[in-house]
């Protein structure tokens, strides 16, 4: 009786250890995605390992935008932006993030409508700013 009474100690202990785990690879695995851009020193939005500067998301998808700028020809801004990453059709939410020199996290919510949306930088950063244009492609 005592010995099985231990081995269920044993069991239920097991299962803790597993399930305890199982929630730590979670939450490695887990978490909001994260999505590389780089607002570079050519004036473009690059995406690592992409031809094209496009980043993909699904509606009402959470995830974390890494965005990495380097300085253009010019920059003038008071703030220290040296590139923004602006998408004027979801500016009220929140989609307007002013970039310094290096590497900033931005928690991102896209929209519930799929499309396309074009990412601008509204930071006069040097030649070929007018083109200094990206995509977000918003998948149902
Ligand atoms: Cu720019």
């Amino acid at each position: 009786m005592r010995t099985r009474r231990t081995m269920n100690a044993i069991l239920v202990g097991a299962c803790l250890l597993g399930a305890g785990r199982t929630a730590a690879l979670a939450a490695d695995a887990g978490g909001p995605r994260i999505i590389d851009v780089t607002a570079d020193s050519d004036n473009r939005f690059k995406v690592p390992k992409q031809k094209e500067p496009v980043i993909t998301m699904k509606v009402n998808e959470v995830a974390v935008l890494r965005i990495t700028a380097r300085k253009g020809g010019e920059w003038d801004q008071k703030d220290g932006a040296i590139h923004t990453f602006t998408i004027t059709a979801l500016k009220d939410r929140g989609w307007d993030f002013r970039l310094k020199e290096g590497t900033q996290k931005f928690p991102v919510v896209a929209p519930a409508e799929p499309g396309e949306y074009v990412v601008e930088c509204t930071v006069k950063c040097g030649k070929g700013h007018d083109d200094m244009k990206m995509k977000l492609v918003v998948t149902p």
